[in-house]
């Protein structure tokens, strides 16, 4: 066949063509995303052509016509590869490829055996962009262009590559706020920024992480470990292995804040169930009780629970550090021969969970796929919370006991979208529609907990276990101080802010009956010690910053993620040292210091651990878990 003539460029122009349409239809064949409006669509379409206009680019700056081709060929086939590979991938794990994912041996087993069974025949369709640009390659000849016009055209030709990236970040932006800075889930990014944008994000992240832990070498760690043992707290003897041999059932309270608790909106009781739980002389209550979270939110709560750690500043650390070593509560209690679960009806690659259980050595994630989700039993991000927990007391049922599992709920979650037919109170009346709904939706999770304390009454679990849970971190924002500060009727400082942190803390021990409201201040980071004290666990020689609430010598001192703190006598933030019995600030100017001081070190001695991976120099058995999918 005899070659046409075409314009310069037009093979770049084919290829830029191609392998867009090649990857949007393959992310609409391929992945089973979740687009909830037309904007999102729009997004979806749009977010491969930043970085395809810019890899092509590079071959305008090639000389040669035939290094040029080779160029844009080899592109073409690279990214088709890339699609291809995740397509195969999330065929097997439901999610995309992230590179300590590919890295971690035992997953790379199962991926090893499974691929040759997730090649479909029609897989050839990834590479039909190639085959149209091997084709374009070899029918057409480009006309040269006149040497001057190239560099203005270049030049025009990547302003408006960068302004389809701003466009494109600014649209994703507006659909998910934080997108970047909390990354939280591997979909997310691919449905807003696109696979090939998402692949380099990622391996920042993780050669970031990467380059910190092989700078260390351990040597860090016995500094460390001189800090925890100086602030080990003795259990009291009277409360350790109270619940020995007894199931444990840790339930995070979505967006829960203590405000709520014995407390009224408009005459309207928020959270029943839950008040009388307060009074009930089997469970502890804690009143006086912080959230440690930062921008990982639930993810960090989780992490903060199971490790007695802080998260990471700048993101969250169950997708920065889940290759680590670590030594987790459900790891411990697995090596004391508990079953461990986590029950989150979720998608497995939210928040990084799939990859970071296994670090933390739990054995099963029951994630969305456990559940079956009726007509009528979703709502706002997904399972309701009354299915999910009805459920879930049906899949406990069947686990091995002793066991150990964490039921993270889902419904009181911003927005608080509700059905009608769940509202059991009216909204609220402020400004703020989300601080309206709220109450609605927390009324909603305490009428579920009422449930599940009876389902699992009835399971006959209930007797042989203990309940624990916990509020994971605010609902309410600081954007809404407005109307929180009439349902507060007053002006919310930086001092009420730190205060609003608070979330309720419940120890609830079936039969026990000397319960109690405890106000001892303390914070998520102190459940670790005092769970497993509580089973008659020893936290001696762990790498905890946490100590045990019942302990005698526990210390009223909480940390917050970004440095703000609360002391017996003290509140200090934004600068500021507030007396925490007025809330005007402190007159004795040394009375935050020494506590800023502390707050410092610590933070800083759990970011060398995380960042360094130090404790996988303390780890004996070094071996890898693996964490078992529905
Ligand atoms: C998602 C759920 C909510 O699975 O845990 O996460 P959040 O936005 O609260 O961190
Ligand atoms: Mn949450």
């Amino acid at each position: 066949m005899k070659k046409v003539t075409w314009p310069k460029h037009s093979v770049l122009g084919i290829a830029i063509v191609a392998t867009w349409l090649t990857t949007y239809i393959g992310y609409i064949s391929s992945f089973n995303m979740k687009i909830d409006n037309m904007m999102q669509e729009f997004i979806l379409f749009i977010n491969p052509l930043s970085f395809l206009l810019f890899i092509y680019g590079i071959a305008l700056f090639i000389k040669s016509t035939k290094r040029r081709n080779i160029y844009i060929f080899s592109v073409s086939l690279i990214t088709s590869i890339i699609m291809f590979s995740n397509a195969v991938f999330y065929r097997f794990f439901s999610d995309f490829i992230t590179l300590p994912l590919l890295f971690q041996t035992n997953n790379f087993g199962d991926l090893s055996s499974s691929v040759v069974a997730n090649i479909h025949v029609w897989d050839i369709f990834f590479f039909s962009d190639v085959i149209i640009i091997a084709l374009a390659l070899k029918f057409i000849n480009e006309r040269e262009s006149v040497l001057s016009q190239r560099s203005i055209g270049r030049k025009l030709y990547f302003v408006v590559t960068a302004t389809i990236l701003m466009v494109n970040l600014g649209l994703a932006e507006a659909q998910r706020p934080q997108l970047l800075t909390r990354s939280f889930d591997r979909e997310l990014l691919v449905k807003n920024i696109g696979t090939y944008n998402y692949h380099i994000y990622d391996f920042f992240i993780q050669s970031k992480t990467h380059a910190q832990r092989a700078l260390a070498d351990g040597s860090e760690l016995s500094e460390v470990a001189n800090y925890v043992n100086a602030n080990y707290a003795e259990p009291d003897p009277e409360m350790f292995g109270v619940a020995k041999g007894r199931n444990v059932i840790f339930v995070s309270l979505e967006s829960l804040q203590n405000f709520v608790i014995n407390n009224e909106m408009n005459g309207y009781e928020i959270s029943p169930f839950l008040n009388e739980l307060t009074r009930d002389p089997d469970t502890f209550y804690f009143d006086n009780f912080y959230h440690q979270t930062g921008l990982g939110k639930t993810s960090d709560s989780e992490f903060i629970m199971e490790n007695s750690l802080y998260g990471r500043n700048g993101g969250a650390v169950f997708f920065t550090n889940s290759g680590n070593t670590f030594n987790s509560m459900s790891e411990k209690l697995g090596d004391n021969g508990y079953f461990t679960s986590v029950m989150h009806a979720n998608n497995r690659s939210f928040w990084n969970r799939d990859i970071m259980y296994q670090a933390l050595g739990i054995q099963k994630f029951y994630d969305v796929e456990s559940y079956e989700i009726g007509e009528g039993q979703a709502v706002n991000w997904g399972m309701k919370d009354i299915p999910f927990l009805e459920q879930s007391v049906e899949l406990m049922k069947e686990m091995p006991q002793p066991f150990s599992t964490r039921v993270i709920t889902l419904t009181n979650h911003h927005p608080f979208d509700l059905d009608e037919e769940d509202m059991i109170i009216p909204q609220y009346d402020s400004n703020s529609k989300t601080l309206n709904k709220y109450f609605q939706t927390v009324r909603y999770m305490d009428e579920a907990i009422k449930i599940f304390f009876d389902d699992l009454k009835e399971s006959g679990i209930y007797d042989n276990s203990i309940i624990v849970m916990y509020g994971d971190h605010y609902g309410i924002s600081e954007n809404h101080n407005k109307a929180m500060g009439m349902y507060m009727d007053k002006e919310i400082t930086p001092f009420d802010d730190v205060e609003l942190q608070k979330v309720p803390f419940f120890i609830h021990i079936p039969g026990y009956g000397e319960g109690k409201t405890s106000n001892e201040l303390s914070g998520q980071m102190d459940i670790r010690p005092t769970v497993l004290h509580l089973l008659g666990i020893d936290t001696k020689e762990d790498m905890q910053m946490g100590a045990d609430v019942f302990s005698p010598d526990h210390e009223p001192f909480v940390i917050f993620r970004d440095g703000r703190l609360v002391t017996e006598n003290n509140i200090y933030a934004h600068d500021v040292c507030y007396d925490i019995q007025t809330g005007e600030v402190e007159t004795d100017e040394e009375a935050c210091e020494p506590y800023i001081e502390r707050a410092t070190t610590e933070l800083g001695y759990s970011d060398l651990i995380i960042n360094g991976d130090l404790l996988r120099f303390s780890e004996e058995d070094g071996e890898e878990s693996k964490v078992e999918m529905h």
